[in-house]
């Protein structure tokens, strides 16, 4: 089986201090969290960034400052921004990290409900526009999907040659409003992928671990970090993304599963090389 691809998820839009002091809101916390997350075991840096009063944002600058200070820390990692920001944001606002030409980024694949009144909008021609704009620029789009009619619209769009293949799905499972965290849930979202895809299983709240041991032995990789949970077990606050990493490494090492580099996963991702 080829290596694991370990993505850490740092900050996200919606968690707060309140769930969990740890979670990162300034340049200094939200570098500190990569560079532990990426010591333990991660190779891409899943990134939303924070201004200093904890409010999401996509300001370009902002992230230029982040991304910079993680680069310091981890020079070789894979820093793959959001394009899906925070509920509500517009499609200009969610775009501008794109234009700083990361290695990746999200391209969301579908509308759906995001718990309460919350409704997480990506119509199908934002997504075409979304996956050209990432074509103009070679940035690999991370096909997000919440339910399985997702994985549908990214093949049709992928047929009508919007987005390019091979392509990289990101299962996340358990959002209230999108497909749940249970094992036939993943089975049947894996199975439902053009073959020569790669995938990766993000687990929210208590789905995150089991998700990980089924990503890990049904050959995909994995996504963990304080946007899908911030509890190492039940009950148990994660001291930071690291203790996360770190968990998925063990379950790994157990299970027989090595742990890719950046430039592994780069490999496997059929990203170019880092220049
Ligand atoms: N914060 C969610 C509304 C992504 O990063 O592309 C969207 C999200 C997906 O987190
Ligand atoms: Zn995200």
């Amino acid at each position: 089986m080829e290596k694991l691809i370990i993505t850490a998820c740092i900050c996200g839009a919606e968690v707060t201090k309140e769930h969990n002091a740890a979670v990162p809101y300034t340049v200094e916390e939200i570098a500190q969290q990569a560079y532990d997350a990426y010591k333990a075991g991660a190779s891409i840096i899943h990134l939303h960034v924070r201004w200093d009063d904890g409010t999401p944002t996509q300001d370009r600058g902002r992230f230029e400052e982040c991304m910079k200070a993680i680069y310091e820390r981890c020079p070789d990692v894979i820093i793959q921004p959001s394009t899906g920001g925070a509920v509500g944001m517009s499609n200009d606002e969610r775009l501008q990290p794109i234009t700083l030409r990361p290695e990746m980024a999200t391209l969301d694949c579908g509308t759906c409900n995001f718990g309460g009144d919350d409704i997480f909008v990506n119509t199908e021609n934002m997504i075409i526009d979304f996956a050209q704009k990432m074509n103009a620029l070679g940035i690999k789009p991370e096909i997000e999907v919440f339910d399985k009619g997702m994985i549908d619209m990214a093949k049709r769009l992928a047929k009508k040659g919007h987005i390019k293949t091979p392509m990289h799905f990101d299962f996340v499972m358990g959002v209230n409003g999108g497909i749940s965290g249970d094992a036939r849930d993943l089975v049947f979202m894996a199975g439902s992928i053009p073959e020569g895809s790669t995938w990766t299983v993000a687990g929210v709240g208590r789905f995150e671990f089991p998700m990980a041991v089924m990503g890990i032995i049904m050959g995909g990789h994995v996504r963990v970090g304080f946007e899908d949970n911030v509890y190492l077990s039940k009950g148990v606050p994660a001291k930071s993304n690291g203790e996360l990493v770190e968990k998925v490494v063990r379950l790994a090492q157990e299970l027989g599963r090595e742990i890719a580099t950046p430039d592994e996963a780069r490999g496997i991702l059929g990203l170019p090389p880092r220049a």
